[in-house]
């Protein structure tokens, strides 16, 4: 019998025989003038990233990635029982917790799965009402960006910060869980701003990291961006403007964040921001409502990654670098042309799958990942980053160690002492 794309006049899924298609040459602008500002070094062998290659897409079509326990990874979200164990925070109010707290994501994926989309995390999130048939004049960007930023607080964010759209960071094509094949990405060339969110994920579980408990953080934050980045996109449609809601689809959220000024790259691959560090999920609006941009910021992460490697140390399979940025090359997902920082996305999930839930250690472990409760507490935290970001940061670095940031907490303990977020 002929496979089943054949049979139902469905695209060939993505196999070694038939790969994701890789675009030969981007030609758009391969350097942008704020990418000094940003760190970002762009060389002239950039290809744009194809989502079909990000390791969660692998984890689908490409055996070398697929396995059994990849695949329970996906199904242990939905599955009673799928990765309970004895351990410690892998017991059935772990699995409970960190399930339940991905119920608001999973809400927005099943909206639109009939039409074969994953939306959120292969497909944009689908508007909840088209554009009002009039536009509201904006007279002034700047004042519209001020209004924008405080309805954002309002929906859920905690971070928010407005750049150009760099298509640089869109993907080239996305792709489709139940063909397994890859589709067309939503066109945001006539969208010229890009809104970037941040959500705070909850500190007290993902010093619990690695656990299913833990795994609650990244739920919450799918969740609440999901539904923070909807009304906010459904209130520029309001206006009359369009806009395109996006979380982990579409284009690169740790770009986009450093261009907005939400922070500064890290060694471990993720953004740290001054205020919650690594410890924040990202979603984008992508827009055409007139509306002023934020400059990016730095704060000494550079130099201070430079010394430090609390997270490469402490990643178990040694996913992150403890060399300076080179744009290594790992596999087929990382990009290809930019000197950074490069996580083996292929290590860290087999990580996960082997333990049966997500990881954040590196976020866990990272300084700048501190939950100051006290005034004290504040006023360290503030002290501490100012001498992290100048010539003391050796100090800044011992100091951390000393004190003891970034142990990992019991979850049995998490359970008895109940110490909130
Ligand atoms: C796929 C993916 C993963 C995969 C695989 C990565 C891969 N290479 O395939 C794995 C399993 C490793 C993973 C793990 C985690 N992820 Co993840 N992941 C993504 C996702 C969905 C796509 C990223 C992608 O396309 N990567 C493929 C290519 C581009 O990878 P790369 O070349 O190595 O580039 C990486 C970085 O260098 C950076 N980056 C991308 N473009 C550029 C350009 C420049 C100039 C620079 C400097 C950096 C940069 O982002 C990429 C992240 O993988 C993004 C959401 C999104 N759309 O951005 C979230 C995202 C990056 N993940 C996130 C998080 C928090 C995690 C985890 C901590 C899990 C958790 N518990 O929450 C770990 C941390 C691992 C680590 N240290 O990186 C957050 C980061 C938040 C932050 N503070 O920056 C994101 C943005 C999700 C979100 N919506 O908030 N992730
Ligand atoms: S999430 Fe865990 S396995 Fe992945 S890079 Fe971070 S520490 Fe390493
Ligand atoms: S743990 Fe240290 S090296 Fe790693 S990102 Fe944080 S500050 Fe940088």
């Amino acid at each position: 019998m002929p496979p089943e794309h054949l049979r139902r006049n469905m695209p060939e899924p993505l196999s070694a025989d038939n790969p994701p298609t890789l675009e030969a040459r981007f030609d758009g602008p391969l350097h942008r003038p704020d990418d000094a500002e940003c760190g970002f070094e762009i060389e002239p062998a950039f290809q744009r990233f194809n989502a079909c290659n990000d390791t969660f897409a692998r984890a689908q079509w490409d055996e070398t990635v697929r396995s059994e326990k990849a695949l329970d990874w996906f199904r242990s979200m939905f599955t009673h029982g799928l990765g309970v164990r004895k351990t410690e925070g892998y017991r059935t109010k772990d699995f409970a917790m960190r399930n339940a707290a991905w119920v608001g994501a999973n809400l927005l994926i099943e909206r639109r799965l009939k039409d074969e989309r994953h939306d959120g995390f292969l497909d944009d999130l689908a508007p909840y009402a088209p554009p009002a048939p009039t536009r509201e004049p904006v007279d002034d960007p700047a004042e519209m960006a001020a209004e924008l930023k405080q309805a954002a607080r309002i929906f859920g964010a905690d971070l928010i910060g407005i750049t150009s759209t760099d298509l640089r960071w869109h993907y080239t094509k996305r792709f489709n869980a139940r063909t397994r094949a890859e589709k067309e990405n939503v066109d945001c060339e006539a969208l010229p701003h890009c809104i970037v969110i941040g959500t705070e994920m909850p500190g007290k579980v993902i010093q619990t990291m690695p656990s299913a408990l833990g795994g609650t953080a990244a739920g919450y934050g799918y969740s609440k961006d999901g539904l923070t980045l909807m009304s906010l996109a459904q209130f520029i449609r309001n206006l009359g403007y369009n806009a395109v809601a996006s979380l982990n689809d579409t284009a690169q959220c740790v770009p986009y964040a450093i261009q907005a000024g939400l922070g500064e790259y890290g060694r471990h691959g993720l953004v740290i921001t001054p205020e919650f560090g690594p410890r924040l999920r990202f979603g984008k609006i992508f827009t055409d409502l007139p509306l002023a941009h934020d400059r990016p910021k730095t704060f000494g992460v550079k130099e201070f990654c430079d010394l430090c490697r609390k997270c490469s140390d402490a990643c178990p399979p040694k996913a992150i670098p403890d060399g300076p940025p080179d744009g290594a090359y790992h596999n087929a997902s990382n990009f290809v042309g930019i000197r950074k920082w490069n996580v083996d996305g292929e290590k860290c999930f087999r990580f996960w799958a082997n333990q049966g839930t997500e990881c954040g250690i590196c976020i866990r472990v990272c300084p700048y990942n501190k939950l100051p409760e006290t005034t004290l507490g504040r006023v360290y935290f503030r002290l501490w980053k100012r001498l992290a970001g100048g010539p003391f940061r050796r100090m800044a670095l011992w100091l951390d160690n000393a004190l003891g940031y970034g142990r990992r907490y019991k979850p049995d303990w998490w359970w008895k002492n109940r110490p909130g977020w």
